[in-house]
């Protein structure tokens, strides 16, 4: 799989040699790739940035370096949608399929990469959205700083790529790096072959709806807590359903939203 990312600041993405994913882009698993935005600019002082037509606070970026940066990335080649057909809405036949039809062409088709612009203003990233991202074959991530992007690089990156604009929550983060980090190491931990034992992607909170059960280890007593005895006592089938109805209590106590979720999936 081929992972690019975009920002103005490529050190931080430094710390991924020593993840999880610094073992996958060893073992040729991952080809991870960081561009430095300011690469594609021609000024003395490497401007990203400029004043927003139509006055406002802050500053946007500008269209120009990242059309320079993503042509590079993208190729020559690939798929190219006329502009008269960019305004064709893709298939967002699935909530979770991060449909940009009002903000960006989604035209192009699945054979050509995914960009994911990480914005407050997208759709919210789950472990659902990991899933389908470890599936990908390329995937882009165009990390926006001060108050965004100039609309035409979403435009005319969506007739170029599939398009989509990406949010961890509902809150407000400088920039997408930080964003976009974690998404990596959600999807980058799905990815056939990075996780070594793949039965610890199957019990753990959100891929089966419901919050992870609470896990003890040695020793067995510990400042006057002791480790509950049913998991003691060695009867596998008493451990089973234990562990699954503390599932059940934390999901319906800590996320409701979630437990009425798993309910309703149940009958
Ligand atoms: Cl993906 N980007 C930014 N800048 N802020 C966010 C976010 C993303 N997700 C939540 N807040």
């Amino acid at each position: 799989m081929r992972v690019d990312i975009v920002t103005i600041f490529p050190q931080f993405f430094d710390v991924l040699d020593i993840s999880l994913l610094g073992k996958a882009r060893a073992n040729g698993i991952v080809d991870l790739r960081v561009h430095d935005l300011r690469d594609a600019t021609h000024d003395r002082h490497r401007t990203v940035d400029d004043t927003p037509y139509g006055g406002g606070a802050g500053m946007v970026m500008r269209p120009e370096p990242w059309g320079e940066t993503l042509d590079g990335i993208l190729g020559a080649g690939g798929a190219s949608v006329a502009l008269g057909d960019a305004s064709t809405p893709g298939d967002a036949s699935t909530d979770d399929l991060a449909s940009t039809a009002s903000d960006a062409p989604t035209a192009c088709d699945a054979s050509t990469p995914l960009i994911v612009f990480p914005s407050p203003a997208g759709n919210v990233f789950t472990q659902k959205t990991a899933r389908r991202y470890a599936q990908e074959e390329h995937i882009v991530f165009g990390c926006g700083r001060y108050e965004g992007i100039d609309q035409r690089v979403f435009d005319w990156a969506g007739t170029r790529a599939r398009v989509e604009l990406v949010s961890l929550g509902d809150y407000v983060l400088n920039g997408g790096e930080v964003a976009v980090m974690a998404m990596i190491e959600a999807f980058g931990r799905l990815i056939p072959g990075v996780v070594g034992n793949p039965d610890s992607l199957v019990e753990e909170s959100h891929e089966g709806g419901l919050l992870e059960y609470p896990s003890y280890t040695k020793p067995a007593q510990w400042r006057g807590y002791d480790v509950p005895d049913i998991l003691l006592s060695g009867h596998h089938a008493n451990i089973a359903k234990w562990r699954h109805e503390q599932q059940v209590e934390r999901t319906k106590r800590i996320r409701p939203d979630l437990y009425e979720a798993w309910a309703a999936a149940q009958d």
